[in-house]
């Protein structure tokens, strides 16, 4: 690695602020039980406490999303949350709506064939948005869980015009109320709808982005994907219609497992940030992307996760900053595909452990701040004084395994 290539990955981390999601450090588990976590976050006090302790440890988290239900009490100010975060070194990010909880949304939110259902979820997406100018957020991301079950179930076509409409009147209500914010239109699979969901693939969030107007873009999910979608392939056509709005960093072997990032496939990480050093390269131009963590976990310990993902984003982050962009457009017009192939696989393969530890001495941060963390004691202390609040709030939740 010469100077100038150590150059351009310090400049590419430098600009690499990746957000937390407030609900990757509060207890979550599958649909099959929870396992609880003495030190995991409970109250939204909890949640900025551990995200400012993430962004201590590596420099590069300054922003928390929220989840409108979770980290807001009703009626509580806005302000004061905000407030809150920053007592704590953060700032609030993205406002995630929550349209899927609900016993009114059994049959879907803005796609439900109730009137009424469709109905709560516009006016609580509308108080979602006030609230996101209130508190000075740039994104409201949307994640619908709306599908069916059956074949016949219901109209996709209705489905589609119905939610059109809504995002439409989200999108414009922005446009109106919460200028320069972005409408994050996020795609999954499948699950919890299991026969369809409405907003399937990258496609149909392209399609809804597009009909919402310059404010729409499209959230890729790294682990909405189905078994052997070449994800960045996606990215790369997204980013070159200037309609890829950010992501939720997660890693999936099979559906939405929401695991570390990277701990299944690196390479995959790496190619996915390689697209975007790529399209960097060719427009000149920084796309300006949401990097947003989007994990929850209880088998390793929440904020060790956190560190985890951040930490391996940035490895891959800054190989992908080291590919020799000339070289490989040489091999590409000689049609060398072993050498195009080795010129990514050279920069794939760079332990950037040491490069990492001098950009990260240069901004006073722990060299390794997974081991850090590990060492620190912060766990066991949390462990300890969250055991001691939720007994004094005589919360009891069946003890913990450790
Ligand atoms: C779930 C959904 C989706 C959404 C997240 C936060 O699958 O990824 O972004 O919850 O609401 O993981
Ligand atoms: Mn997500
Ligand atoms: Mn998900």
């Amino acid at each position: 690695m010469n100077d100038r290539t150590i150059r351009q990955a310090f400049q590419a981390l430098d600009q690499f602020k990746i957000e937390l999601p407030s609900w990757g450090f509060a207890d979550t588990g599958t649909r099959f039980g929870k396992f609880f976590q003495d030190a995991a976050a409970s109250t939204t006090e909890d949640k900025f406490h551990d995200a400012g302790v993430v962004h201590r440890l590596t420099g590069c988290c300054p922003t928390i999303a929220v989840h409108v239900l979770w980290d807001f009490a009703p009626g509580q100010n806005p302000k004061d949350v905000a407030k809150l975060a920053k007592k704590h070194g953060v700032k609030i990010g993205a406002i995630n709506p929550n349209v899927f909880q609900d016993q009114e949304y059994k049959f879907g939110s803005f796609c439900s064939p109730n009137a009424r259902a469709r109905k709560t979820a516009m006016d609580h997406t509308l108080d979602s948005i006030e609230l996101g100018q209130a508190v000075g957020s740039q994104f409201l991301s949307m994640w619908l869980a709306d599908g069916t079950n059956y074949p016949g179930q219901d109209s996709i076509y209705r489905r589609k015009h119905d939610l059109t409409e809504a995002f439409r009147k989200i999108a414009a209500v922005m446009a109106k109320k919460w200028k320069g914010a972005t409408l994050l239109v996020e795609y999954k699979p499948f699950e919890p709808g299991f026969y369809h969901t409405d907003i399937q693939d990258w496609g149909m969030a392209y399609l809804l982005a597009k009909a919402c107007g310059k404010n729409a873009k499209v959230l890729v999910d790294t682990g909405h994907h189905l078994p052997n979608c070449n994800i960045e392939h996606i990215v790369a056509i997204l980013l070159d219609e200037n309609m890829l709005g950010g992501f939720h960093f997660n890693d999936r072997k099979y559906a939405d497992d929401d695991l570390t990032l990277g701990s299944i496939d690196p390479y995959a990480v790496f190619r996915i940030f390689d697209q975007i050093h790529q399209h960097m390269f060719d427009t000149g131009r920084d796309p300006k992307l949401a990097y947003m963590v989007d994990q929850s976990h209880n088998l390793k310990p929440k904020l060790e996760a956190m560190v985890q993902t951040v930490d391996e984003a940035q490895k891959q982050f800054a190989r992908a900053a080291l590919v020799d962009r000339k070289a490989l457009a040489m091999a590409q017009k000689r049609m060398d595909v072993v050498g195009a192939e080795r010129v990514l696989r050279d920069a794939f393969e760079t332990d950037v452990r040491d490069l990492l530890a001098d950009w990260r001495a240069g901004h006073d941060l722990p060299m390794d701040p997974v081991e850090e963390l590990r060492a620190s004691g912060i766990i066991e202390q949390l462990s300890k004084q969250r055991s001691a609040e939720r007994k004094a709030r005589g919360e009891v939740r069946g003890g913990s395994f450790a």
